[in-house]
């Protein structure tokens, strides 16, 4: 049966957490008639609703499908799987569900630069994003990055740049970016999607309608069944051919032409070079210069939480990379610090694993790690798939973790916060767990 609530002009905004209430925000302002669910109880923007939204009506604790069908259209947050069951059988009925990059999409004109992959994609967002204000234009900044979609509407830009998770995606079909990439792709996400398939078929609706599509030449799993437009500029970590991006003899290229030595980026390690790239890539698309682009490389010092220096205590290093949030986060943070380096790492990793396979850890940890030590709820996964390759121990919090890394780092070793797993068992959030791990690092120096 299929329900046509079309008349209803109902929307039902699902999840209130930071998009759901900037989706209130915004189709309150233009006057629909709107209602809240959440299957939490306490959703995160329920005092939000309540003090700017009085009079809108928020059903909390559990999703009730014959008040979703009241709606013509449901918007759906990203953290709310479409299988969810009550979400799947308004779908079912024929509902429209969108999400608030869909909203976004309609409701702009401008150039919109769009980037999702599983790593990387915060990085090159914030780095597109300077390029752009370093040629004095205007500029909004945000989606899954943080700032949602809808909020940066209200400044004045001349372009927008978006992370874009495969969630967000999901519920998107007229984003047609002026120019989009699929940074790479490496197992996330599973307990939301069966298979790796499902997962890429979600980044790849980022292709859909774009004028320029900016593809990862080393990675041919992101790029080779979507439908790109004639338009392509590719980015690899090898020489590139005219046009494109890559490196030769330690220096980023732009086809033959050299653009600035490796040496030169603040931001560590090849996959960062590779984020550099794909920025260079995008600002291309959108004609910005190089010489300014290379410019804003020289001085971007990377983001908190990602392989970020926190201390050197006694001849060992600490870094926070509490963004390493799937296993290929944590293999190339794993890679770019034990590449340089004299001694061994000492891991910490843990939290929810999102049912990822942790095995392709195994050689890269055999390789440069001494200890691993195990926090949160899938140590045991983890454990079982790094058995035999360094020694394994466990601990009961973050500061258990952080005196126990004290205890068997030897001079000259790094210590690593790299979790390859979703913080929520133990944190709010990644930058929670990553403030904490500097609290408890800043303690051992006070001590
Ligand atoms: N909710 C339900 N039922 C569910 C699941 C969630 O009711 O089954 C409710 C929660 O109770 C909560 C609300 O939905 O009240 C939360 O919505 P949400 O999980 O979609 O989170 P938001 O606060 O809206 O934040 C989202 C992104 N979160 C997720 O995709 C999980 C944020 O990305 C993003 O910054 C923000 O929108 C603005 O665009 C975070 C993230 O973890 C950083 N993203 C994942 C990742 O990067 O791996 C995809
Ligand atoms: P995302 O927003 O996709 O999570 P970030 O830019 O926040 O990506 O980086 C998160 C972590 O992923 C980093 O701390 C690093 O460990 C890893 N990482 C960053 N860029 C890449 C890349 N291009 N390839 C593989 N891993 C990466």
């Amino acid at each position: 049966m299929v329900i046509n609530n079309t008349t209803s002009g109902l929307k039902i905004i699902v999840g209130l957490g930071k998009t759901g209430i900037s989706c209130v925000r915004y189709l309150a302002q233009k006057g629909y008639k709107l209602k809240v669910v959440d299957s939490r109880k306490n959703p995160p923007e329920l005092p939000e609703l309540q003090k700017s939204f009085p009079k809108i009506e928020a059903h909390l604790g559990c999703f009730d499908e014959k008040l979703l069908l009241e709606a013509d259209e449901l918007i759906i947050s990203p953290g709310v799987s479409l299988k969810e069951p009550a979400i799947a059988a308004c779908l079912n009925h024929g509902i429209k569900g969108i999400g608030d990059i869909e909203l976004f999409a309609r409701a702009t004109k401008k150039p919109i630069i769009a980037i999702t992959g599983s790593n990387g994609k915060s990085t090159v967002t914030s780095l597109a994003g300077e390029m752009i204000k370093t040629t004095g234009k205007k500029v909004g900044v945000g989606g899954n990055l943080g700032t949602p979609a809808l909020d940066l509407l209200k400044q004045d830009a001349d372009f927008y740049v978006l992370e874009l998770s495969s969630f967000q995606l999901e519920t998107t079909s007229s984003l047609q970016a002026a120019a989009a990439v699929i940074l790479n792709i490496s197992p996330d996400h599973l307990d939301r999607y069966q298979s790796i398939d499902e997962y890429l078929t979600a980044k790849q609706r980022i292709y859909s309608g774009c004028h320029i599509a900016v593809i990862n030449h080393d990675d041919s799993l992101s790029y080779a069944n979507a439908r790109l437009p004639s338009k392509v500029i590719s980015f690899s970590t090898h020489q590139p051919q005219n046009g494109n991006f890559g490196i030769s003899n330690g220096y980023l290229m732009y086809g033959n032409q050299e653009l600035l030595p490796l040496s030169e980026l603040k931001i560590k390690g090849l996959h960062n070079a590779s984020n550099a790239l794909a920025a260079l890539a995008l600002g291309k698309a959108m004609d910005l210069p190089l010489t300014t682009m290379r410019e804003t490389l020289q001085k971007f010092p990377g983001l908190p939480h990602r392989c970020q220096w926190i201390a050197k205590i006694n001849d060992i290093a600490w870094y926070n990379d509490s963004k390493g949030t799937n296993v290929g986060a944590t293999k190339s943070a794993i890679e770019g610090l034990g590449a340089d380096n004299n001694g061994k790492i000492i891991l910490i990793a843990g939290g929810i694993g999102k049912d990822a396979d942790f095995s392709p850890l195994r050689d890269t940890v055999a390789k440069y790690v001494r200890t691993t030590i195990l926090i949160g709820k899938d140590a045991l996964p983890i454990e079982q798939a790094l058995s035999g390759t360094n020694k394994i121990l466990h601990a009961t919090s973050m500061a258990d973790a952080v005196v126990i890394a004290k205890e068997v780092a030897k001079p000259a070793d790094k210590v690593l916060l790299s979790p390859a797993c979703a913080s929520f068992d133990m944190f709010k959030n990644f930058e929670h767990r990553g403030e904490v791990f500097i609290a408890e690092v800043n303690k051992l120096i006070t001590k």
